[in-house]
């Protein structure tokens, strides 16, 4: 009860401070929303994807999650309610190419209509060309194990491009590689599904480096295709670091020290200064493993940074769990162990704008899983808005915020378990999507 009043004192006293002091906000800032389309269409939808042969090795069911693709024209209207004007999305490659070479006409009119919707109501399409999910045919080749598949994935970005480029001038290539790499070569819990053993740290730094090599190559052909000179391309990063709960705890501070060079460091430098350097056991002393790669190319080939930021991963060691994620006494923690964390969020967004290019926030969200009265979620709004205008009136270039996400939808290895939607599956919406709704309104109202 007196978390619940306390919680209630400090949205009136964060909402009240929004509307006082809001001035940054351009008008044709893009406030928007982000979902992914496995997340939301499920293997049902897309059967011949990599996510549908891993979701039943694993034992998970996606079904037609909540079915977007056939009521895309719902959640448009959900948008409209709460007044967004950009939509981030992602164009499924699986269905698209469902065999190698085979292009299915009906799914690229989909998009096609999709679009043609999205603009009718006012709305701006931000397409991710890659957002986890691929053909499983290229998984059969190798996948992103492999620098000779990155031709596939190259030409299928010239296909959509050569479709889309009148209708979409927003375009996000691969969102996260550092998390597909990590979660899906090292710890298993993402497609393909690999654990690092024996050969797994070196194949986990080949796969982040051949989708970096893949973002540049697509930025590059994009840029000269027609319509490329108009369009906004950019790479969508996760700014993801490990804090130990207790720093002189050796085993936790070294895991930490481990894994931020590979979910942070490794991509942040590569597309500062084009030298790619995986060294996971550098801190150790120890270098039995180094990938390096130069290629002058990267700070060069993205128009805009997209900012994934959801919270500082605090890592825990204790006999029973080994590890685990852990929490600060005091911290306010979302549904899947990740915190409140406007601190980390401020210094992610500068951390970004070191690279030189405007920004847009393409995700941003916490789970919560109480529908009636999502407090959390409505906190983390509020706080992540204030960081972001505090970075405008430092002169920093943030285009867009796309909260993370329109519906609850299904959270890969978490299945249906985490909910960061501002609508239920129902889509019924949620305190904070009205809440959202105010503050967008709240902020535009005094753009300049
Ligand atoms: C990711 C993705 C999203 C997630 C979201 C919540 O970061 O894994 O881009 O697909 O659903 O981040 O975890």
């Amino acid at each position: 009860m007196v978390r619940n009043v306390h919680f209630k004192f400090l949205l009136v006293l964060l909402f009240v401070n929004a509307s006082l002091f809001s001035q940054k906000f351009s008008k044709d800032f893009q406030w928007g929303t982000a979902i992914a389309e496995f997340q939301n269409s499920g293997a049902a939808t897309l059967p011949d994807s990599n996510w549908a042969r891993f979701q039943e090795r694993i034992g998970l069911v996606s079904g037609k999650s909540v079915d977007h693709w056939n009521k895309y024209q719902e959640d448009i209207e959900l948008m409209k309610e709460i007044g967004i004007n950009s939509f981030r999305f992602s164009i499924d490659w699986s269905s698209i190419e469902p065999a190698q070479g085979m292009i299915n006409e009906s799914a690229l009119q989909h998009y096609d209509n999709l679009c043609m919707a999205l603009l009718a109501a006012n709305i701006t399409p931000m397409a991710t060309l890659h957002h986890f999910v691929h053909p499983a045919w290229f998984d059969d080749l190798g996948g992103f194990e492999r620098v000779e598949n990155i031709q596939y994935f190259v030409r299928f970005a010239q296909t959509v491009f050569a479709r889309f480029h009148d209708k979409i001038q927003l375009w996000c290539t691969i969102n996260e590689p550092a998390v597909y790499a990590f979660a899906g070569h090292l710890i298993g819990i993402h497609s393909p599904g690999k654990i690092a053993v024996k050969d797994g740290f070196r194949v986990c730094g080949e796969v982040l480096k051949n989708l970096l090599i893949a973002h540049i190559e697509i930025y590059q052909v994009l840029k000269q295709m027609s319509g490329g000179d108009r369009a906004q391309i950019g790479i969508v990063h996760n700014v993801l670091k490990f804090q130990p709960r207790y720093w002189f705890e050796p085993i936790e501070a070294s895991a930490c020290a481990f894994l931020t060079p590979i979910t942070n460091d490794a991509t942040m430098n590569f597309l500062r200064t084009g030298e790619y350097l995986y060294e996971p056991f550098s801190t150790f002393c120890c270098k039995p493993l180094r990938i390096v790669y130069q290629d002058d190319r990267a700070p060069h080939s993205f128009d805009f940074i997209g900012l994934n930021y959801y919270a500082t991963a605090v890592i825990g060691f204790n006999s029973d769990t080994i590890f685990g994620s852990a929490f600060f006494p005091g911290q306010i923690m979302g549904d899947m162990d990740l915190s409140l964390d406007p601190q980390g969020f401020a210094t992610a967004i500068r951390e970004v704008a070191a690279l030189g290019k405007p920004i847009y926030i393409t995700e941003n969200g916490m789970a919560d899983n109480s529908k009636k009265d999502d407090q959390r979620r409505q906190l983390l709004i509020m706080t992540s808005l204030e960081e972001v205008e505090k970075a405008l009136q430092e002169g920093i270039d943030i285009r867009g915020y796309y909260y993370w996400t329109l519906v609850d939808n299904f959270e890969w290895h978490k299945g249906f378990d985490a909910s960061f939607g501002l609508h239920d599956r129902e889509r019924n919406k949620k305190p904070s999507a009205d809440l959202y709704k105010n503050l967008i309104a709240e902020y535009s109202n005094r753009a300049f």
